[in-house]
Parts: structure tokens; C-alpha cells; sequence
């Protein structure tokens, strides 16, 4: 079957549904065996020419079907595989429907699914159907009951949507709960859940008054794990209430974290469930990073009760309303929490290094597709990360208090609707007074547009002109592009790093130049030297911008400019710069080196105790291996690596006493407050000098003196014996793992290992540290990592940690020349499809990216595709995936 034979779903052809279903009562009977759902829906035809009802409904067993009190006799309906259709049915009617479900079989971990020993949902996009037959789509809204029944010492916490109204006792040690949710949902954000959990409670006050009852249910093991999630929530609804005038609507808001779940976790009504690496920590287990990610996710999940919730979307086309959004909500609510100019540089390092990636390659579509064909593949970095640039656009276009204003009318004309991008595009349209049809393009064009920028200053007439043109590169089915709205904030710096008036009306510093056509000039007036132009500040647009600076230019730009995110970017592009002409000296066999200035400018940096300790880290960073490739159309991944390693071991050699300095400096914190940002940043510092310092210990830079490399060694060996804290004890044992002296990093693996083997979430970590090393580890690493009983193939966590890992961040391991790297994926890819192909689906990434690698690497890579496509009951999601990846 190729994709030909697939069937798509185009957005051209969305219709409305003919039939409204007024309520849906539930009744799950939960056993050990499996689950009987009652469901008892009230439906109207609201199209005179409805026709025949045809719901969705995948893996169910039909026990019965009533219509009115009525048993349906076989010819009144017809089930298939992905269907139930009933015929000629009434205007207005009760339809009532049994089913059994397997949960316990459940692996795809789609519909109502067991993970341990409790039983939990996960409907986005289209599980519902795999409960129970239903119209499965997101324009069906309607009021949830939820009744569940189970034995009472198995499962003590019966929780659903909305409010709990009743609960009481049964016969035979059973027990049953009713919960009534007072706002009509589609049903992807119906949940469910059932177990012995733990449940810690907390309360919100809201802006109005209304006190909400705040509840996390975690298994008892991590009853010590959940006060962060708890404080990130409350920060949360604050937030909401004062950056969008967003109160919560329900009583009481829960939060249950199970260790088996496709993604990081889910919005439904007044449920959220969580995946439990997105929402458990303490100190002694948990990162400064980890800690950083659940405060986000926690803050999406519950950004999404209106972006998303309130209003959602019509069509899964439209996913990109309320992801894009909720990203850019939750994105600028950990920017305030924490530093704004970080947090946009690590937003813009993934979007730049991952997204542009996708945006370049075989699976490249518009923020709102125009089709598909499993619609799990489009849970993309572009619909959420690209999707949030985008809302930021509109943002800066508009200005804080014309964006605020257009989300106030969005909410408020479309509470309880099912809407579309173009509703919240005129809700911004309205507000302003602006005709935003040009900037839709965003909306319907894949493929990263490029911005290029020339300059040229007049002594004579003291102008200086900047000429930009814009183009986007062809994308699947887009072979042309027409100009999109590109809002460029810029500024000029002077010969001593001074930002320059660039209007004599107001002597305003920045401007922003909204580039619409495919070339525009800029001029600027009465400067009397040629400036130094600071462009896309912030990156105040998702493109890929060039300008011809002299490497001088950029190190001055990285000292002097006002713009933080430009400071970093420029040295970013130095550095990219510097690790290119390496990449082709390797190539040529010449000489290697890395220009002084370069290193005496990150000496200065080191130096400087003034600076933001979080944005030295970034300043040291190197750009990935994953994002030099993804800039030159066909890389050779060791040589990539060879350059990139080659420059952190000259640092190393050139830095290494200001990089301990550094170290010594911030190895103990003083404070109490150990997760304030201060704190996490100085964490962050010394371990990122560690890191680099440990560089020097690769065999090529022998000009290291011994004493330096075994204080590197002392340095990680002390701090891994003795801190208290998860995130230093793993980065030294991070030092370890890459030192390139395997008993170390042997002894220090199994010093871990027989410490946290309990705690999954620490042993993910463990497993992913080794994996991504391409010191430690090689592909019989890894193989021998997915033998140990710690390793479950059904587990997205585990297979993230030890898979994902390996493929996407160790590229040398997994790039091997003889392709065995790309035979042990495709492997992979084969067994888990028959297990759970959403995650099957997600491996696929690094062989979409075939095109981006040597021709040797292109064939073997090639070659694994081609073995996968010519595999029989492929699931949709895999063979999208290879269909167009082979095209
Ligand atoms: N809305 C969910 C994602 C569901 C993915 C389904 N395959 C989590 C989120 O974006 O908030
Ligand atoms: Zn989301």
C-alpha cells in the first residue's frame, strides 16, 4: 500500500456534523479481565439530509444496541472495522450501546489503557473511539456523566471530569463514583481514572473569590514529589488571571501522574493526566532542568482550560489554535518566572536546530496542514513551536495591549465553540483595525523563509540602506510561495557599541520593520560612520536571516549589543562559522585551529562575574551537531563531530583555569532557597564549565598537563560522592560517563544504578546519559541496555531514554558508516508498530532526515526505509511516515 491508496483527509473537505448529541451518560464497569461501557447518548439530526449515523469506533465489542428502549435486530446496523452505522434512525432519539474493552491489552496506550496497576485514558485525538462508539470528532460538544464501578481495595480513587456528585458502595467489595461535567466537551478531553493512589491537596483562591480544590494523585512511592507541581499550578492560575484575565471554572482541579503515557501530558476537563517524568520532583531526583520542564508543562496543561478547552478547535486541522497558543502562553509565563532572554534562546535553539529541520525535510507542512493521514503525526514541533512563533508574531505586530485585547474577544465570542485558526486571526484583526490576510500565510505555507540582508553606507550623504529580500524553499506540494509578513526588529550599534537614534521624530533606538514584499530597502539618515546593524532581535520572526558580518563584527555584537538573545545569537554565528571552516579544513586534511580572539572573547565572558550566570552557560554552549547539520545540504557526521569536539578541547586547553576558577566559584550555593533562578544558574554555570573542561581529556590535546586532567577527575569524583542535589550529581556523573575511561565511568554507572534503581524517572536519566555519549556508548551499548530488566520495550519513557537518545543525540553512534545504526532503528521501528505505533511513528524522525547525510549514509539509510515500507500490516502512522519520506 502506498500512500496513493491511503486515505487522506483533506481540510478542504471538512462538512459539519449532521447530528448533535445532546448528553452522554457513562457507565464503565472496570474488571481484571477487561471493562463494560455503557453509553447512553441523546442524538438529534441537526441537517434535514443527515442520512444514515455513522460513529466511530475502533477494538470494540459490541455486547448490545438500543434505540428508545429498543434491542436493534442485526440488519438495523452494520459494524466494521472502524465504524458503526445505523440506518434510517429518528430525528431525535436515546441511543444506548454496550461494549467491551480490553484495557489490559491495551499498548498503544490510545482510549482506556492500564499502566501498573491503575486504569487511565488518553482520548487526544482519536481514542475515544477505542471506548466506545461515538462521533469522535472535536465540533462534537456535549455533557459528560461519568459513572465508574470497581473493586474498592484495587482501586480506592474513582476520578472523571468535572464534579463529583455521588459515590457509595456496591456489592461484592465494589464501589462506584459519579462525576458531572457542567461543560460541554468534545470527547477528547474526556478522562478516566482508577487506582490506589495518593493524593495530596492544596486550594486556590481565584480572582473572584471562588476557592478551588487542588488535588495531585500520584502512587504512594511518590507521595514526597508532588509539591512542585503543586506550587508551578498555583503560579499558574495566577498567571492566567493577571497576563489574560483567565479564572478557572470548576471546583476542583486534578492532576494524576502515571509512568506509561505516549507524551508529556494531557489537558482533559479538570483531569489532567501526566505523564510522571513531567510532573514528580524533589531535589534529591529531580534536575534543575526537570524542575524547569514541569513548571511549563503543568502551566500548558492548565493554560489549555481556555486555549483549547473553553474553546477548541473544529477540526484537527486546527491544532495548531490551540497548541501554538498555549506554547506561546506557557512560554512567556516561564519567561516571567524565570529570565526572559534564557528562556527565549533555549525556545529559539530548539526551534532553530529541530523545527527547521522538520521544515526542510519530507515531512514539512503549514502550522495548519491541509491534510493528512494519521493525525498523530502532526503533534509536530511545527504546529506547537513554529504554531507559538507565530501567536508571537501577532504579538509583537500588535503591541501587549491590542494582543491582549484580541485574546479577550476570542474568549469571549467563541466560549463554547468549536473554531478555527481564521476565528482567531479576525478576533486579532477586529481588535487592531488590521487587515491581516497577507500575514495568513503563516497559516497555509510550510518551509522556513529566508531573509537576506545587504548593507551600504554613503560617506557622502551620510545614508545607510539596508536592502532585504525574502524567498522560502519549495515544500511537499508547494512548489511556489508567496511572500509572507516578516517582522524584523532591529537596531544599530556604533563604533563603541552604542545604540544609535534611528528616527530624529522621537530618537527611538529599535525599530520594527515589517518586511511584505520579496525585496524592500531601509534607510537610515545622518549617520556619520557605517554602524553595525543588529537584526531579528529576539528573532522576532521564525526565518532563517543572513548578513555578511566579518567575524569581528559578530564578536563585537556578542560583547556590545543591547539585545541579549542577539548577543548569544551572534557568537552562535561565529562559532557555526568557525566549526564550518574546520569541517572543510578536515575535509582538505589542513591544519587545524581555532581564531584567539574567539577563545580570548569567551575568556572575557568567564571572567566577567557581572553577567547572568544562566546566560554565560548559553554564551559557552556550542551550537548541537544536530543543528550543523541540519545547516549544510549534505553533512558527514563525523567530520561534524571531529569539529565541534576539536573546538571544545581548544577551549578546554586555552580556558582551563578561568573554566576552574568558574568552577570553584559557584561549587557551593549559600542560599536557602535552592530552586530559586539565582541558584539554578550557578548550578547551571559550574556544571557547564565542568563539561567543557572535560574536553581536555580527549587523547588529542596533549598539551593538557596531567595535573589539570586529574583535577577535572577529582573535581566530578568529589562532586558526585557528595552532592545533595540531583542536578550536580548527575552532571558530575555526566563528567564521568564522557571522561573516555570506562571503568570510571563503569564504577560511576553502577554507583547510581544500585542507589536510584527504584525510582523510574532517575533511572531514565540513567539511561539516557549513557545512551547519548558518543564516548561510552555504541550501538552494543545500547543494545545491551534494552536487555536489562530496567528496560520495557511497552514504555514510551524508557524507549525515549535508551532509543531516542541514542538516534537523535549520539549521531556518531548511531551514524556508524556500515549502517548498523539505521538497521538496529528500522528494527526497533518494526517491533514497537505492533506494539504502540504513535511512538513507532516518533523514531521514524531520524531516517526522514535521510537527504541531510553523506550519499554512503543516504543509501544505508535509504535502504532501511525502503525495508520498512515493504513491510505488511504497517500501522498508518509508520507508513505515512515511510510513504513520504520515500517520495
Ligand atoms: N494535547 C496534548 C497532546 C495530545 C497528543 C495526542 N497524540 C498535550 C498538550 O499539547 O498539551
Ligand atoms: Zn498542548
Amino acid at each position: 500500500m502506498s500512500s496513493a491508496d491511503m486515505n487522506v483527509i483533506y481540510l478542504k473537505d471538512y462538512s459539519a456534523p449532521a447530528f448533535k448529541i445532546e448528553s452522554l451518560d457513562l457507565t464503565f464497569s472496570l474488571f481484571e479481565e477487561g471493562a463494560k461501557v455503557f453509553a447512553k447518548q441523546t442524538i438529534s439530526k441537526i441537517k434535514a439530509d443527515a442520512g444514515d449515523l455513522v460513529l466511530d469506533g475502533e477494538e470494540l465489542e459490541l455486547l448490545g444496541l438500543k434505540i428508545d428502549g429498543r434491542e436493534l435486530s442485526s440488519n438495523e446496523y452494520v459494524v466494521e472495522a472502524e465504524s458503526l452505522m445505523l440506518k434510517s434512525v429518528p430525528e431525535r432519539f436515546v441511543l444506548e450501546c454496550e461494549t467491551w474493552i480490553k484495557p489490559q491489552e491495551n499498548k498503544r496506550l490510545e482510549g482506556l489503557y492500564k499502566s501498573s496497576t491503575m486504569f487511565c485514558t488518553q482520548c487526544e485525538a482519536e481514542g475515544f473511539r477505542r471506548i466506545t462508539y461515538y462521533l469522535d470528532r472535536p465540533d462534537v460538544m456535549t455533557l459528560f456523566s461519568t459513572r465508574i464501578e470497581a473493586d474498592k481495595t484495587l482501586y480506592p480513587n474513582l476520578l472523571s471530569n468535572g464534579n463529583l456528585v455521588q459515590e457509595g458502595e456496591l456489592s461484592e467489595g465494589r464501589h462506584f463514583a459519579v462525576w458531572s461535567d457542567p461543560f460541554p466537551k468534545p470527547c477528547y478531553l474526556f478522562a478516566l481514572v482508577a487506582g490506589d493512589l495518593y493524593c495530596q491537596e492544596d486550594s486556590f483562591t481565584t480572582c473572584s473569590g471562588r476557592k478551588v480544590a487542588l488535588k495531585i494523585f500520584v502512587d504512594h512511592k511518590n507521595s514526597d514529589k508532588c509539591d512542585y507541581a503543586l506550587d508551578s499550578l498555583k503560579r499558574a492560575m495566577k498567571w492566567d488571571e493577571d497576563a489574560y484575565g483567565r479564572e478557572y471554572d470548576l471546583d476542583i482541579f486534578m492532576i494524576v501522574a502515571v509512568d506509561d503515557f505516549n507524551m508529556g501530558a494531557m489537558e482533559n476537563k479538570g483531569l489532567n493526566i501526566f505523564n510522571s517524568s513531567c510532573v514528580l520532583a524533589k531535589p534529591e531526583t529531580t534536575t534543575d532542568s526537570a524542575y524547569l520542564n514541569i513548571e511549563a508543562i503543568v502551566a500548558h496543561e492548565y493554560f489549555h482550560n481556555w486555549s483549547g478547552n473553553r474553546v477548541t478547535c473544529r477540526d484537527w486541522f486546527q491544532l495548531s489554535l490551540k497548541e501554538g497558543f498555549t506554547v506561546f502562553r506557557d512560554s512567556v509565563f516561564s519567561a516571567d518566572m524565570n529570565s526572559s532572554v534564557v528562556k527565549r534562546i533555549e525556545d529559539v535553539n530548539m526551534l532553530r536546530t529541530a523545527q527547521f529541520s522538520e521544515d526542510s525535510g519530507p515531512m514539512a507542512h503549514p502550522i495548519r496542514p491541509a491534510s493528512y493521514i494519521e493525525i498523530s503525526n502532526f503533534y509536530t514541533l511545527t504546529v506547537y513551536e513554529k504554531g507559538a512563533e507565530v501567536v508571537r508574531m501577532l504579538y509583537t505586530l500588535l503591541g501587549e495591549a491590542q494582543f491582549r485585547a484580541g485574546s479577550d474577544l476570542y474568549f469571549d465570542r467563541h466560549d463554547g465553540q468549536a473554531v478555527t485558526t481564521e476565528d482567531f486571526i479576525t478576533a486579532m484583526e477586529d481588535v487592531s483595525g488590521r487587515d491581516l490576510s497577507q500575514f495568513k500565510h503563516w497559516y497555509d505555507q510550510a518551509g522556513t523563509p529566508e531573509v537576506k540582508v545587504s548593507a551600504n553606507y554613503d560617506q557622502a550623504t551620510k545614508q545607510y540602506r539596508l536592502s532585504f529580500t525574502q524567498s522560502c524553499p519549495p515544500s511537499p506540494g508547494q512548489p511556489e510561495k508567496q511572500a509572507f509578513v516578516i517582522p524584523i526588529r532591529l537596531g544599530l550599534l556604533d563604533s563603541h557599541g552604542q545604540a544609535l537614534p534611528l528616527s530624529p521624530a522621537d530618537g527611538a533606538k529599535e525599530y520594527l520593520f515589517e518586511l511584505v514584499d520579496e525585496k524592500e530597502e531601509l534607510v537610515f539618515e545622518n549617520l556619520d560612520s557605517e554602524p553595525v546593524p543588529s537584526l531579528l532581535r529576539g528573532f522576532s520572526a521564525p526565518v532563517k536571516l543572513s548578513f555578511d558580518y566579518s567575524d569581528e563584527q559578530l564578536l563585537f555584537l556578542m560583547q556590545y549589543d543591547e539585545d541579549g538573545f542577539n548577543r548569544w545569537d551572534a557568537g552562535q554565528s561565529l562559532s557555526v562559522r568557525i566549526l564550518q571552516r574546520l569541517i572543510e579544513s578536515l575535509k582538505g586534511k589542513q591544519k587545524l585551529y581555532v581564531p584567539l580572539p574567539y577563545i580570548e572573547a569567551l575568556r572575557a565572558i568567564l571572567k566577567d562575574t557581572s553577567l547572568d550566570k544562566a546566560m554565560v552557560c548559553k554564551l559557552l554552549i556550542l551550537p548541537a551537531e544536530s543543528y550543523l547539520v541540519q545547516l549544510s545540504e549534505e553533512s558527514d557526521i563525523d567530520l561534524v563531530h571531529q569539529a565541534r569536539e576539536f573546538v571544545r578541547g581548544e577551549l578546554a586547553t586555552n580556558l582551563s583555569q578561568e573554566l576552574i576558577a568558574v568552577y570553584k566559584n559557584n561549587a557551593a550555593y549559600g542560599g536557602t532557597d535552592t530552586l530559586s533562578y539565582q541558584a539554578m544558574s550557578q548550578r547551571a554555570l559550574k556544571n557547564t564549565a565542568l563539561a567543557l573542561l572535560g574536553a581536555c581529556l580527549n587523547d588529542s590535546f596533549l598539551a593538557v598537563s596531567d595535573a589539570i586532567k586529574a583535577e577535572y577527575l577529582s573535581l566530578s569524583e568529589q562532586q558526585f560522592s557528595h552532592a545533595d542535589n540531583m542536578t550536580d550529581v548527575f552532571s558530575a556523573l555526566a563528567a564521568l560517563v564522557n571522561s573516555g575511561n570506562k571503568s570510571i565511568a563503569d564504577s560511576a554507572l553502577e554507583k547510581f544504578h544500585s542507589k536510584w534503581k527504584n525510582d523510574a524517572q532517575v533511572i531514565e536519566q540513567w539511561f539516557s546519559v549513557q545512551a547519548s555519549s558518543p564516548v561510552y556508548a555504541d550501538l552494543s551499548v545500547i543494545e545491551a541496555l534494552m536487555k536489562l530488566p530496567d528496560f520495557d520495550i511497552s514504555n514510551p519513557n524508557k524507549v525515549r531514554s535508551v532509543v531516542g537518545a541514542f538516534c537523535n543525540q549520539n549521531l556518531v553512534g548511531f551514524h556508524r558508516k556500515d549502517g548498523a545504526g539505521y538497521r538496529f532503528i528500522a528494527d526497533v521501528i518494526l517491533k514497537l508498530d505492533k506494539l504502540n505505533p504513535q511512538i513507532a511513528s516518533r523514531l521514524m524522525a531520524p531516517l526522514t532526515r535521510w537527504r541531510r547525510y553523506d550519499k554512503i549514509r543516504q543509501s544505508l539509510l535509504k535502504m532501511q526505509l525502503e525495508r520498512i515500507q515493504s513491510e505488511v500490516g504497517l500501522s498508518k502512522d509508520v507508513r505515512e511516515v515511510v510513504e513520504k519520506s520515500l517520495v
